[in-house]
């Protein structure tokens, strides 16, 4: 029987199929070997085998389509924890003010869905209280960039129509400063969701490392909503200075016609990169995340 893994807690995976949740535990020939990390996760598709009382066996699991994932550091070494397995996209949100944005937050999110290789949609709150013209005027670039943005407010309802159209189907990762409206927006999209997730979260931060709970929650419309404290945490582990340039939309066309192929685009001459900042063609605040990344590898 096929099913979706909805809920995961130190082995025990809740798994959604035609016959209803099922409580299930892995086949002990897939946990054999090395384990240098998680085997599943939530948002993974499986077969499973039915088993009495509504439990089951997890036999095979599907091969992902994308991969929400992190090194989480731990006494025996570095572990490869899933967050989630086969999202479809990152919705990350930011208030206009309080808190106020921190666009060099943004761009790290989106450079770690460029390299996921997950579409990213931008969600831009609270844009009653500085009114539409300041919040057009900090992030409409983005949407030059080619990255879909809606601006809401979560105490007007401005946007609320098609950030649930956006989400239907889907299989959303949340992620964002705390304080921007996550559970506002969720609880505006559908009553009671901002909590439910909201509560899961504040248990996924306390829990240790073996007793993490993972949980999509559904949405009316359907679809699943992830929350993930963890993104933030992501930070950007697996990316190379190198392949940096590549994960800036606006920089990746451009690469190709500096002088130099070992070109950082922070000093040399011949850039291409750099007479473009020149001419106005780059947003000087993405020119500006671009080099302290490049410059630093500091966390989130
Ligand atoms: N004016 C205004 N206030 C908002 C809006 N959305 C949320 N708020 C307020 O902002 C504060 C934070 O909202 P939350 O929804 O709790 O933010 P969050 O992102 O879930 O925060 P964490 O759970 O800490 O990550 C609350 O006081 C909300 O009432 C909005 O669109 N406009
Ligand atoms: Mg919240
Ligand atoms: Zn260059």
């Amino acid at each position: 029987m096929r099913g979706l893994i909805i809920r995961s807690q130190s082995g025990f995976y809740t798994v959604e199929t035609s016959a209803g949740h099922l409580t299930c535990q892995l086949r002990g020939r897939l946990k054999r070997g090395k384990r240098l990390g998680d085997i599943v996760a939530v948002g993974d598709w499986v077969d499973v085998t039915l088993l009495e009382g509504a439990t089951g066996m997890i036999e095979t699991i599907e091969p992902r389509q994308h991969l929400l994932s992190r090194l989480a550091p731990t006494p025996h070494g570095e572990y490869h924890q899933i967050i989630v397995a086969n999202p479809d996209q990152a919705v990350f949100i930011f208030a206009c003010t309080k808190p106020e944005p921190h666009p060099g937050m943004l761009d790290r999110f989106l450079v770690v869905a460029e390299k996921q290789g997950l579409p990213a949609l931008i969600v831009i709150n609270k844009v009653d209280l500085v009114g539409p013209s300041v919040a057009q005027a900090a992030f409409d670039h983005y949407i030059t960039l080619g990255y879909p943005l809606i601006y809401t407010s979560a105490h007007t309802g401005q946007g609320i129509d098609e950030l649930r159209q956006s989400l239907q189907g889907k299989l959303s990762v949340f992620a964002g400063p705390s304080g921007a409206g996550k559970s506002s927006l969720l609880n505006a999209v559908q009553p009671g969701l901002g909590l439910a997730v909201r509560s899961v979260s504040t248990q996924t931060q306390k829990g240790r490392h073996t007793t993490v709970v993972r949980q999509l929650f559904p949405l009316a419309a359907g679809g699943y909503v992830v929350d993930t404290p963890g993104l933030k945490a992501l930070a950007l582990w697996d990316i190379q200075p190198e392949e940096l340039d590549g994960y800036f939309r606006e920089l990746r066309g451009l690469i190709g016609a500096c002088q130099f192929n070992n070109c950082t685009h922070t000093h040399e001459p011949g850039c291409a990169v750099l007479a473009a900042v020149e001419r106005g063609e780059v947003h000087p605040d993405r020119y500006s995340s671009y080099v302290k990344m490049r410059t630093s590898q500091e966390v989130l």
